[in-house]
């Protein structure tokens, strides 16, 4: 996949009125703070398109971006932050898996996964919620540029065991861009 253009569209904080034009939907998952803002800026090469922080548990909304003004990246809630109250957590929880199991227009989903953590509960939760639904998944393994050598053989021993039903696998690092061409590859095989 070439970005040609990447602009973000519309934020939605309930599953009503989303985008009605059919067009396909490749979406990101992760835990709060995996890095899935940097992931979409550095896949889209646009800095400021989606709002990274290092406050975790700030995007509590659907943020959809128009890409090459045929197909929507979706940026769903991190999930698996503790610090928020019950009350918020199960509402904006509500919010991320109505989505996954109702939306037509899904492609593809791409679950992020702090490489430094492999095999969380949260994580393996994901992506049996992900095979219920019946939705193609494929793994980035972010922020690959933290790890030591004998870090990444183990993680990706580990990511491989724990997701046998995942497409692909992807080391990622938003900083160096090491894994972005391979990440678009990946993207356009399996969201036709
Ligand atoms: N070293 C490193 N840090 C990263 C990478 N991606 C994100 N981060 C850092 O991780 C934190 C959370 O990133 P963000 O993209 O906002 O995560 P989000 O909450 O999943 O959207 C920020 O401090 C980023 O600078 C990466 O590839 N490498
Ligand atoms: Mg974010």
């Amino acid at each position: 996949m070439n970005i040609v253009s990447a602009e973000f569209f519309c934020s939605y904080s309930s599953l009503n009125g989303l985008p009605s034009d059919g067009s396909p939907e490749i979406v990101f998952v992760g835990r709060s703070n995996v890095g899935k803002s940097s992931l979409l800026n550095s896949l889209c090469a646009r800095k400021g398109l989606a709002k990274t922080s290092s406050t975790p548990g700030k995007t509590r909304l659907i943020n959809y971006f128009h890409i090459n003004q045929a197909l929507y990246f979706v940026d769903l809630p991190g999930y698996g932050y503790a610090k928020v109250g019950q009350g918020e957590r199960e509402s904006w929880g509500k919010l991320l898996t109505g989505y996954i199991q109702k939306r037509q227009e899904i492609a593809l989903v791409v679950a992020l996964i702090d490489s430094r953590h492999p095999g969380m509960a949260s994580d393996l939760e994901m992506m049996e919620f992900l095979d219920y639904c019946g939705r193609p998944f494929g793994i980035a393994l972010t922020k690959w540029d933290k790890l030591t050598q004998a870090e990444k053989s183990k993680a990706r021993r580990t990511v491989e065991s724990c997701a046998p039903k995942a497409k692909f696998i992807v080391n990622y690092s938003s900083f160096s861009g090491e894994g972005r061409e391979k990440l678009l590859t990946q993207l356009d095989i399996f969201s036709q």
